[in-house]
């Protein structure tokens, strides 16, 4: 049995980020699946692990973490290696910022607007809401376009090697990627792609497909 115990699954953005940090620093970690789609995230029992109903949970020593912030921070303090925070300020700060607006805005857009819509309604059997999607797509558009700046210039979010943030858009783009619009987006931005291409090159994004979109990446 590991030091770590993992709530969430699959599915999950966030979760899928935490495995893919464990994965990238070489540590083992137990997963217990805790299942959004189902409801599971809202369980008197899971809401003593995290008190706003969400994934992912990280158990350790006794202690249960939440916010994967904060549960990327705990991991790089106690396994700096490979680094994945900038250790020049500048280039921390800049993560920072990257975290905070992939959690404020593009989760929302991308996410709970384009995918889910397009993704999740779907499997489901749920009804599309298409005025969502038409909403959406400016924004994820716009979302594209300041990623597309910043990756003029650099393989990663930030300036040097893979960092934290990386890890935090790549679950995300991956469903971005499940939709007609999000792939016909993609088009217009080639460093966007680069960076697509770079990162689904690494073994902690093939081995984090959720089983069953594994035949759409
Ligand atoms: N701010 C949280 C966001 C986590 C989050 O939104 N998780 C989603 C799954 S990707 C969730 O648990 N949703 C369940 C719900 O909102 O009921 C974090 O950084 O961990």
């Amino acid at each position: 049995m590991s030091d770590f115990v993992l709530y969430g699954f699959d599915g999950s953005t966030y979760v899928r980020t935490v495995r893919m940090l464990f994965m990238e620093k070489g540590v083992t970690y137990d997963q217990v699946s805790v299942d959004v789609l189902k409801g599971e995230t809202h369980t008197p029992e899971h809401l003593r692990r995290h008190p706003f109903g969400k994934v992912p949970a990280l158990e350790t020593g006794g202690r249960i973490l939440y916010e994967t912030d904060a549960i990327a921070e705990f991991l790089e303090g106690h396994f700096p290696a490979p680094a994945l925070v900038p250790r020049q300020l500048d280039d921390r700060v800049d993560m920072r910022q990257w975290a905070a607006v992939i959690n404020n805005y593009y989760y929302q857009a991308m996410i709970m607007e384009l995918a889910w819509q397009r993704v999740i309604n779907p499997l489901l059997q749920r009804p599309v809401d298409e005025t969502v999607i038409a909403a959406a797509l400016p924004k994820v558009r716009h979302q594209f376009s300041l990623l597309e700046q910043s990756l003029a210039s650099r393989t990663w979010l930030v300036a040097g090697p893979v960092s934290y943030v990386d890890f935090l858009l790549a679950p995300i783009m991956a469903y971005v990627m499940m939709t007609p619009e999000g792939r016909a987006i993609m088009m217009d931005f080639p460093n966007v792609q680069r960076w697509w291409d770079s990162i689904q090159q690494r073994e902690s994004f093939e081995r984090t497909i959720p089983e069953r979109f594994r035949h759409q990446g």
